[in-house]
C-alpha cells in the first residue's frame, strides 16, 4: 500500500479545516494552542494513515516482535519529529509560511513528555525511532506518569523543583486502548491446590489495579512503519468501593481509588541512586506484569498456545533491572495460567529475556528487601525463591564450598532480592553499553557470572538517532551536508562519512562556521526569552549538559573556571588576546541529593562573581541554563564548540550526550571513560582532547590513602580555590555556604574517603587541557576541520547501527515487508 505525501495546498486546507471544525475560527483569530492542535492533527492523520497501512503486516508475516521494557522513555516533543519522519518538511514549511505561521513558535506549544531522568530513558526513545526506521516490529512499554521529571527553576542560585503536569491539557499523540486493559495483582496470599493430581498455586485476597494502555505511535523515518510506545496508566478496578461508600465511609472509598491510581502518578527523579520505596516496586511490577500479560495474550492470538515457539516469536528486553520482575512474571503466567512445568517455563523464559546494564555505580544497583517483595508480590516471591534455590544448587556444583561467592551471585541473599543477579542469571544475554563498560562488568561487577557463562556477555556501544539530533535539531547543518554530499545520509547513516573530504574545502568551512554562529544566535534568543540571558555569539561555547552527579564532575569544570578567574585577576594584561568563552551548564539534581544541589548553587555563585567582574567578564561568562530537557538540548547542543565529558574514569557507563555534541561538530574535552574512549578511536587523538586518570589508575588509587591533602599542600592554585570556597569570596552573605563541598574534597565523610571522585587529582591536567583547547580554537581553519571530522565520523554512533547490532546478536527480528 502506498501512502502519498500531502501537497502544500492539502496541508493548508487541512489546517484551516481543523480550525474551522474544532474551534469555529480562522487562522487570524486562532490562539497559538489552537494552531498547534490543527497542525498536530494534520500530521497525526498522516502518521495514522501509515499506521493503518503497516498494521497487521507483522501478524500476517508472522514476524517475531520485540517488547522493549523500560521504566523511562524520554521521547521529547513529537510534532516536529513526525514532520521530519514524513519526509515532507519542505511542503510543511511552505504551507506554514503561506499561512503566515512560524513553525518553531508552533512547536514550542507542545508540552514535552518528561518520562525519563536522563541517558537511560533517552536511549530507549532513540531505539524506538531506529526500530521503526529499520522496519523492525517492536513495542516500547513504559509507565504513563502523570507527572514527568520536575521542571527546574533557578531562584537565587538554587534549584527549585516545580511539578511537570504535562497531561494538563491532554496529549495529541496518545491513543487510549481500554480494550487491551490488563489486571495487575498486589498483596494477598498464595493458596496451594491440586488439579488433576497436579499441585498448583493461586493468589487469594489480592488487590487488583487495572493497567490501561495509551499508545503513542512512533513513525520511522521514510519507512511508513509505525511502532507503538505503550504507556500503562493505573486505574482502580471499581470507581468507588460501594460497600464502604454505603456505610458512609465516603472518604475511605475515595482513598482506595487514589491508592491504586497513585502507581502511575509520578516518575521518581533519582538518577543512578535507589531509595527502596515500596511505591517504586509497585510501579516496576505494574509495568512488568501488564507488559508481559499483553505479550502473552498477543502471542496466543497469532500462534495459539504453542509456547514452544514463544522465544522464536517474542523477545523481551529489560532496560536495566527496573522491569526485571517481568522475568518471574512470565514464569508465573506460563506455570499458573498456562499449566506448563517449571522446567519448560524456565527454558522459555530464559530464551526470551535479554538484559542491558547501564551503570556500575553501587548505589544504583537495585536490591529489594525480601519482606517487602513477599508482602507485595507473594506468588512472585515464591518463584524467586525457587529460582534462587536452583541457582545456588547449580553454583554449588561450579564453585564447591565457595559460599561467599555464591552469596554474592544469589538472586536472594542477605535479606534482599538482587535484581541484577536475577537478570544476569535468567537472561540469555547481558550487554554493556560501551567497550570499557562491558570490560568492567566482566572484570568486576559480574565477574563471577562471567566465569560461569562468558559467552552471555556482549558489548554494544550506545548510539543516538541522527534524525532528531542532527536533522531535526540542526536544520542548518543538515541542509549544508545535503549540499555537500547529497541527502542519502539521512536514511543511510554510514554515508555521513563522505562529509570528511569537505574539511579541505575553504568555502565549505566558512559555511560550517556560519552555521555554528547562527545556532549560537538561536540559543541566545531562546535564553533571552526564557531566562533573560543573552549570549555573546562570538565567544567560544564550552558546554557541560547532563544530570548533576558528583561522578560526572561538574565540580572539576567549576573549579577550573575559578582558577582561570584568579589568573585573569592576577595578571589582567596577559589576558588581552585571550579568546573569550562562555561556559554553559545545564543540569538537574535529584531533589534529595543535597550536595548536587549545592554544586548548582556553587556554579551560580561563580557565575555571579565572574559575570559581574569588569575585567574577567570581558573574557569569560558563566551561564546556567534552566530546566535542561530534550527540547533545551535540541537548541543547546548545535550551538556548542566544546563538549565537556568529565566523568571519573570507570564510572560513566557510556554517555550519549557526548555523541550528540560530536554529531553537531563540538570537540570533546573528556576523560578515558565510557564512549569517550570510542570517540577517541573514531576521530584520532588530534581531533579530541583527553585528560586525566585512567580507569585502572582510579581503581588503584581507590585502594590507597587519599592524596587530597597532599595536593592541597603542594599546589597553591588549588589551595587558593579551595580556600575561596569557604572564605567569603563566593557568596559573601553566607561565607560558610560551600563548606560541605570543601569538606568532601579534603576530608570525605563516613564511608567515603576524601575526594572520592578524584577532582583534585585531575584538576591540573584538566586546566592544561582547557588551555590547549583555547589555543586550538584560535586557529579557526584547523578548528573547523576538526569539527567537520567529528561530524563525519559520528556515523558510528547512529542508533541505527546499534539496533542492527542488537538485532544480529540478541533479538533476531525480521524486517516487516511493506
Ligand atoms: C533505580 C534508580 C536508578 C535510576 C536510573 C538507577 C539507575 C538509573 C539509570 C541506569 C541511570 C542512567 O540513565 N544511566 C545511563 O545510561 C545511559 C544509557 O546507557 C548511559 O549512556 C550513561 O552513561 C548512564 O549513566
Amino acid at each position: 500500500m502506498i501512502v502519498k505525501r500531502l501537497t502544500v495546498d492539502e496541508i493548508k486546507a487541512s489546517i484551516k479545516g481543523k480550525l474551522e471544525r474544532n474551534y469555529g475560527c480562522e487562522i487570524s483569530d486562532a490562539t497559538k494552542a489552537q494552531i498547534y492542535d490543527a497542525l498536530a492533527q494534520t500530521v497525526r492523520d498522516e502518521v495514522m494513515k501509515r499506521r493503518t497501512a503497516s498494521r497487521g503486516e507483522r501478524k500476517k508475516q508472522h514476524c517475531k516482535k520485540l517488547y522493549y521494557l523500560s521504566a523511562e522513555f524520554l521521547v521529547g516533543r513529537a510534532l516536529h519529529n513526525n514532520m521530519v519522519a514524513l519526509v515532507n518538511e519542505e511542503a510543511y514549511a511552505v504551507a506554514l509560511h503561506e499561512l503566515g505561521l512560524d513553525p518553531s513558535k508552533i512547536f514550542e506549544e507542545e508540552p514535552e513528555p518528561g518520562l525519563g531522568n536522563g541517558g537511560l530513558g533517552r536511549l530507549a526513545a532513540c531505539f524506538l525511532d531506529s526500530l521503526s526506521s529499520l522496519r523492525l516490529p517492536a513495542m516500547g512499554c513504559t509507565i504513563r506518569y502523570e507527572y514527568g521529571l520536575f521542571r527546574q527553576k533557578i531562584v537565587d542560585g538554587y534549584q527549585v523543583e516545580l511539578p511537570d503536569n504535562w497531561l494538563e491539557n491532554g496529549s495529541m499523540w496518545e491513543v487510549c486502548r481500554p480494550d487491551q486493559t490488563q489486571e495487575v495483582r498486589f498483596g494477598g496470599y498464595v493458596e496451594r491446590y491440586e488439579q488433576n493430581g497436579v499441585v498448583k498455586y493461586r493468589l487469594k485476597d489480592y488487590t487488583t489495579v487495572q493497567a490501561v494502555p495509551y499508545d503513542v505511535p512512533t513513525l520511522g523515518y521514510d519507512s511508513n512503519m509505525v511502532n507503538m510506545l505503550r504507556c500503562w496508566s493505573a486505574k482502580a478496578t471499581k470507581t468507588l468501593d460501594m460497600p464502604s461508600f454505603n456505610r458512609g465511609e465516603y472518604t475511605r472509598a475515595i482513598e482506595e481509588k487514589e491508592l491504586a491510581e497513585v502507581i502511575s502518578k509520578v516518575l521518581y527523579p533519582d538518577d543512578n541512586h535507589i531509595e527502596g520505596k515500596e511505591l517504586r516496586l509497585k510501579q516496576q511490577y505494574f509495568l512488568s506484569s501488564a507488559s508481559v500479560q499483553y505479550a502473552v495474550e498477543d502471542f496466543i492470538k497469532v500462534y495459539g498456545r504453542n509456547f514452544d515457539i514463544f522465544p522464536d516469536k517474542v523477545a523481551l528486553h529489560v532496560n536495566d533491572t527496573h522491569p526485571g520482575m517481568a522475568i518471574p512474571e512470565l514464569m508465573r503466567i506460563l506455570m499458573d495460567e498456562e499449566g506448563l512445568s517449571w522446567e519448560k517455563a524456565e527454558d522459555i523464559t530464559r530464551r526470551t529475556f535479554a538484559y542491558t546494564n547501564h551503570t556500575v555505580m553501587a548505589e544504583a544497583l537495585e536490591k529489594w528487601p525480601e519482606d517487602m517483595v513477599s508482602r507485595l508480590l507473594p506468588r512472585i516471591y515464591m518463584i524467586l525463591q525457587e529460582i534462587n534455590r536452583r541457582e545456588c544448587a547449580a553454583l554449588w556444583e561450579y564453585f564447591p564450598g565457595q559460599w561467599e561467592r555464591i552469596g554474592r551471585m544469589a538472586v536472594i541473599g542477605y535479606g534482599y532480592v538482587n535484581m541484577a543477579n536475577l537478570c544476569v542469571y535468567m537472561g540469555h544475554s547481558v550487554n554493556g553499553v560501551s567497550k570499557i563498560h562491558t570490560d568492567i562488568l566482566k572484570k568486576s561487577v559480574f565477574h563471577d557470572f562471567y566465569l560461569t557463562e562468558p559467552s552471555k556477555f556482549i558489548a554494544i556501544t550506545n548510539g543516538i538517532t541522527h534524525r532528531r539530533w542532527l536533522m531535526m535539531a540542526n536544520y542548518r547543518l543538515s541542509t549544508l551536508i545535503d549540499e555537500a554530499i547529497g541527502d542519502a545520509w539521512r536514511k543511510d547513516y554510514e554515508k555521513l562519512a563522505e562529509l570528511e573530504r569537505f574539511k579541505d574545502d575553504a568555502a565549505f568551512r566558512q559555511k560550517f562556521f556560519e552555521v555554528k554562529k547562527a545556532n549560537k544566535e538561536r540559543l541566545s534568543k531562546r535564553l533571552t526569552a526564557s531566562q533573560n540571558t543573552a549570549l555573546r555569539t562570538d565567544d567560544m561555547f564550552d558546554v557541560q549538559a547532563k544530570r548533576l552527579h558528583e561522578y560526572k564532575r561538574q565540580l572539576l569544570n567549576a573549579l577550573s573556571i575559578l582558577i582561570l578567574y584568579n589568573r585573569i585577576k592576577d595578571n589582567p594584561d596577559a589576558s588581552a588576546n585571550v579568546q573569550p568563552r562562555t561556559y554553559v551548564f545545564g543540569a538537574k539534581a535529584a531533589p534529595g541529593y543535597y550536595r548536587a544541589k549545592l554544586i548548582i548553587r556553587l556554579i551560580n555563585e561563580i557565575g555571579r562573581l565572574v559575570n559581574n567582574d569588569p575585567v574577567a567578564s570581558r573574557y569569560m561568562k558563566v551561564v546556567f541554563v534552566e530546566n535542561y530537557c530534550v527540547s533545551v538540548a535540541e537548541d543547546l547542543i548545535p550551538a556548542a564548540d566544546v563538549s565537556e565529558q568529565l566523568s571519573t574514569a570507570g564510572k560513566e557507563a557510556s554517555g550519549t550526550g557526548n555523541m550528540k555534541f560530536m554529531m553537531n561538530g563540538a570537540i570533546t574535552l573528556g576523560t578515558l571513560d565510557g564512549a569517550n574512549v570510542e570517540i577517541l578511536d573514531a576521530v584520532g587523538s588530534e581531533n579530541i582532547h583527553i585528560f586525566g586518570m585512567t580507569a585502572e589508575q582510579v581503581e588503584a588509587a581507590s585502594m590507597q590513602p587519599s592524596r587530597a591533602s597532599a595536593i592541597f599542600e603542594t599546589n597553591p592554585e588549588i589551595r587558593r580555590v579551595l580556600t575561596q570556597l569557604i572564605d567569603g569570596t563566593l557568596c559573601p552573605e553566607q561565607p560558610g555556604l560551600f563548606r560541605d563541598i570543601y569538606h568532601s574534597l579534603l576530608f570525605g565523610e563516613g564511608s567515603s574517603f576524601a575526594d572520592q571522585y578524584f577532582v583534585l587529582s585531575d584538576l591540573p591536567g584538566y586546566v592544561r587541557a582547557r588551555e590547549n583547547l583555547v589555543r586550538d580554537y584560535a586557529d579557526r581553519d584547523s578548528w573547523v576541520r576538526k569539527a567537520i571530522v567529528n561530524v563525519a565520523r559520528s556515523w558510528i554512533f547512529a542508533s541505527d547501527r546499534v539496533i542492527k547490532e542488537y538485532n544480529e546478536k540478541i533479538w533476531h527480528l525480521d524486517e516487516v515487508r511493506l
